[in-house]
């Protein structure tokens, strides 16, 4: 096993890392931009470097410092976290360049992936149902009509080097499509470096259901089962549960069988997601994710497992140590992310926090670099808690979550506290009724 490992990572995924260490025995090594040395990821690790600017370009995502620190440190592993290098295939190849193991996949495996056509492809040679799209990239408006026409109108263009949905746009017909194919490509260049653009059938009220996925690359390979990630606005997750409230069982092992055959077949080493819209009965492959996840401890409160620890195993050269026979995944989980941010306007909120107490009891865990006294810096990502609740059926899981939220003290900025509370009394949220579009009509209702 690792004696050192380097988080090249902030906030409350540093801190879940590093705690996964500590219970290994390994010792952690933090980095830190200057805005975050007051950080609690700073406070417990062993050791901590300074590594740049509040800027992430200047500090979290600078390989050169990140691997001086890993150097100077004498670091065996670098653990990316999510976000900033997580999926950064060249950054994963330098890291083990340098004799240093990369805590993830494959660089190839990441790099294929990235690229949503190739990693479409991939996948649907593989057995996977993928969306009906081009086969390919499209550059010009006959092509793209022509693919248009066999997909069926109204299209989706997007990013081959997209994902999150940032530049994607819906075309109805030819002429929207004429219209819309060069903005989405100048926005693919400018968001993604990258101008190629592909189509795909615009499915109009899906689910997003996601499996996760852990493989040894040696053969060994599980499902986790599903997270449901349709709870979302402006293509940020809100709220995930584990497991579904659309699927059954034989569909969850359906699509799991398939995940697990194919990303065999592929070599897949570490944890990886695969993403699926669901609609009508039928699932169709998006995107794969290459990365620990944000929403990754809704799967761990209902199979048990610790999937950073079961990463890093991996990335140590163990065996998965299991089968899927072995993997029993037991009631319900619901994780609400919780945001530096207005409720209301969804406005940044950064600042002091002059109160902090969180939930507990059975059943409640909170994943959060919070503290009375810390500073939320308005430079990163908003999210600055999970609450993640756990029963044995989804009905107890639910009546928890409301005690918990009811609990839940975070003062000096605003929080999304409000707006969880509110959705964990809203009828088809109860009912597990609502697609990917529900959530963004939700918060336009007057509370
Ligand atoms: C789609 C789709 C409808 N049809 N693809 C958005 C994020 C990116 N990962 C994929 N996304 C979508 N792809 C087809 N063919 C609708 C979305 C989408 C979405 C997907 C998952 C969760 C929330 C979403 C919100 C808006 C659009």
């Amino acid at each position: 096993m690792f004696e050192k490992v380097l988080i090249a990572n902030r906030g409350e995924i540093a801190l879940r890392i590093h705690r996964a260490c500590r219970e290994m025995g390994i010792r952690t090594v933090a980095v830190h931009s200057t805005a975050d040395a007051a950080a609690m990821h700073v406070r417990l690790a062993d050791e901590s470097v300074c590594i740049g600017p509040p800027a992430a370009r200047d500090s979290y995502l600078n390989v050169a410092a990140i691997l001086s620190a890993a150097t100077i440190t004498g670091a065996d592993a670098i653990h990316p976290g999510l976000g900033f290098l997580a999926e950064d295939a060249d950054f994963a190849a330098t890291v083990e360049e340098h004799g240093l193991t990369f805590v993830g996949p494959a660089p190839e495996h990441i790099r294929l992936m990235g690229n949503k056509v190739a990693a479409k492809n991939a996948v649907r040679r593989l057995g996977i149902p993928t969306v009906p799209g081009s086969p390919g990239g499209v550059r010009d408006l006959a092509t793209a009509d022509a693919a248009a026409s066999t997909i069926g109108y109204p299209v989706l263009i997007k990013a081959s080097a997209g994902g999150g949905g940032r530049g994607m746009k819906v075309a109805r017909d030819r002429s929207e499509l004429a219209q819309m194919l060069p903005i989405a490509q100048n926005e693919a260049s400018s968001f993604f470096g990258c101008g190629e653009v592909y189509l795909e059938r615009h499915l109009e009220r899906p689910r997003h259901i996601e499996i996760q996925i852990l493989g040894d690359g040696e053969g060994a390979i599980v499902h986790l089962g599903e997270r449901d990630c349709s709870l979302q606005r402006s293509h940020q997750k809100v709220l995930e549960e584990s497991p579904s409230p659309a699927l059954n069982t034989a569909e969850r092992n359906r699509l799991g069988e398939l995940a697990v055959a194919a990303l065999r077949e592929l070599g897949y080493k570490s944890l990886g997601t695969l993403e699926f819209l669901y609609q009508d009965g039928e699932f169709f492959f998006i995107e794969m994710n290459t990365r620990l996840q944000v929403e990754h401890p809704v799967t761990e409160m209902v199979s048990g497992l610790d999937l950073v620890r079961e990463q890093l195993r991996i990335a140590a050269g163990a065996p998965l140590g299991y089968r899927q026979s072995d993997v029993k995944l037991c009631g319900h989980a619901i994780e609400c992310r919780i945001n530096a941010e207005s409720p209301d306007s969804f406005a940044p909120s950064p600042g002091r926090i002059t109160d902090y107490h969180a939930p507990g009891g059975l059943g409640v865990r909170v994943d959060s670099a919070l503290y009375q006294g810390y500073m939320v810096p308005p430079y990163y990502d908003s999210l600055v808690s999970k609450l993640v609740v756990q029963g044995k059926s989804r009905n107890e899981c639910l009546m928890r979550l409301r005690r918990a939220l009811e609990e839940y003290v975070i003062g000096g900025i605003e929080t999304t506290i409000p707006l969880h509370q509110r959705l964990v009394g809203a009828g088809e949220f109860i009912d597990g009724d609502y697609d990917i579009h529900w959530l963004e009509r939700f918060v336009r209702r007057p509370g």
